[in-house]
């Protein structure tokens, strides 16, 4: 299988995040990819290539054009300011406030994000465009016609909306891997999100559009981060109304529990008859999780490889979550190693 990867992630290291009323340093860290990229070759897994710069016209086919600007441009207007650490929101517009967008950075990125889980340092928008490209030339290796790519991104993407950054989160890899596929003539994509913690981003993107179909299994939302989504009651609303899936499990689910719900998960995937399916990559479902309270074990990656090979679709694979960093190597890669024996045994 094809790897597509940028070193440019190492732009992008933010300090620290608060946790339990202590600011920690972030366990979204640059480390994270790199093991990933070492098992992918110790596993001999395949190429590796560098990403295309496809600029940012299909990055604006998912996110908004102010949020864009505004992102690209925060860094440079807070260095402004005669700031050097992190740039971090800490105002909201939640309920009694006026959803306005003010002039000033703070307020502006109050507006432009969800929470304050997504440092913007130095390099965070070269990092996240990176991301996003290795995205979209993953997906074009599979327009070309190869079976299946791993988009090794990093930072992640699944939590960040249209206009919204957050919970780790700033551009939507998958989203903009999803829209490019349909731009190029499929007609159906299936987005499948196994990450510990719901899509938000992804589902809040898709929600009123059938032609794709967004599936999700993760941590229940009465209980877990992003809290606010991620219940089975959302179905889709309009032309979207039945084209959302999800499967929210209780704190300590394993492999049998979990599982049961991927079978769901793929059995939506198989009705909707989709042209390629959209793997959203997360690994925080391994039971030495740090943030995360499921419990499946290395050998189970293997065998939700080898259930999404099944499918029998072009899959393309986009790293999202995944803090216990020693095994998010063996761990991801253990899901596109199942995933290439299954095909090859087809
Ligand atoms: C609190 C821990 C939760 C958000 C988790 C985002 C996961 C992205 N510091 N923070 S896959
Ligand atoms: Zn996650």
């Amino acid at each position: 299988m094809l790897t597509i990867y940028s070193h440019d992630h190492h732009l992008h290291h933010g300090r620290c995040e608060l946790m339990d009323g202590q600011l920690m340093p972030c366990f979204e860290m640059p480390s994270r990819a790199d093991h990933v990229l070492q098992r992918v070759k110790d596993r001999e897994l395949g190429p590796v290539q560098a990403p295309q710069d496809f600029g940012l016209a299909p990055l604006q086919r998912i996110h908004c054009h102010q949020y864009l600007d505004f992102f690209q441009g925060a860094w440079q207007r807070w260095a402004e300011y005669g700031q050097e650490g992190d740039l971090l929101p800490y105002t909201w517009p939640a309920r009694t406030l006026r959803r306005i967008l003010p002039t000033s950075l703070h307020g502006q990125l109050g507006y432009y994000s969800f929470d304050g889980g997504a440092p913007i340092t130095a390099g965070t928008w070269q990092a996240a465009y990176s991301a996003a490209q290795v995205a979209l030339t993953a997906q074009q290796a599979i327009e070309q016609g190869a079976d299946a790519a791993f988009a090794l991104c990093r930072p992640p993407g699944h939590h960040a909306a249209s206009d919204l950054m957050g919970g780790y989160c700033y551009l939507n890899n998958a989203a903009i891997a999803a829209q490019a596929f349909l731009d190029q003539g499929r007609k159906k994509v299936a987005i499948l999100d196994v990450d510990y913690h719901h899509g938000n981003g992804t589902q809040s993107i898709f929600y009123e559009r059938s032609d794709v179909l967004f599936t999700s299994v993760h941590g229940h939302p009465e209980a877990e981060f992003p809290f606010f989504l991620g219940y089975a009651d959302e179905l889709g609303e309009g032309a979207g109304e039945g084209f959302n899936f999800n499967y929210p499990l209780p704190a300590g689910s394993g492999w049998n529990t979990w599982s049961a719900a991927l079978e769901q998960a793929c059995n939506e995937i198989k009705g909707y008859q989709a042209d390629v399916i959209v793997v959203s990559l997360g690994v925080d479902t391994f039971k030495d999780d740090p943030i995360s309270q499921f419990k499946l074990d290395s050998p189970d990656y293997l065998a939700m490889g080898q259930r999404i090979a099944q499918l029998g679709k072009p899959t393309l694979f986009v790293m999202e979550g995944g803090y216990a960093v020693e095994e998010i190597g063996i761990n991801a890669v253990n899901v596109l190693e199942g995933f290439e024996h299954e095909r090859s045994a087809q």
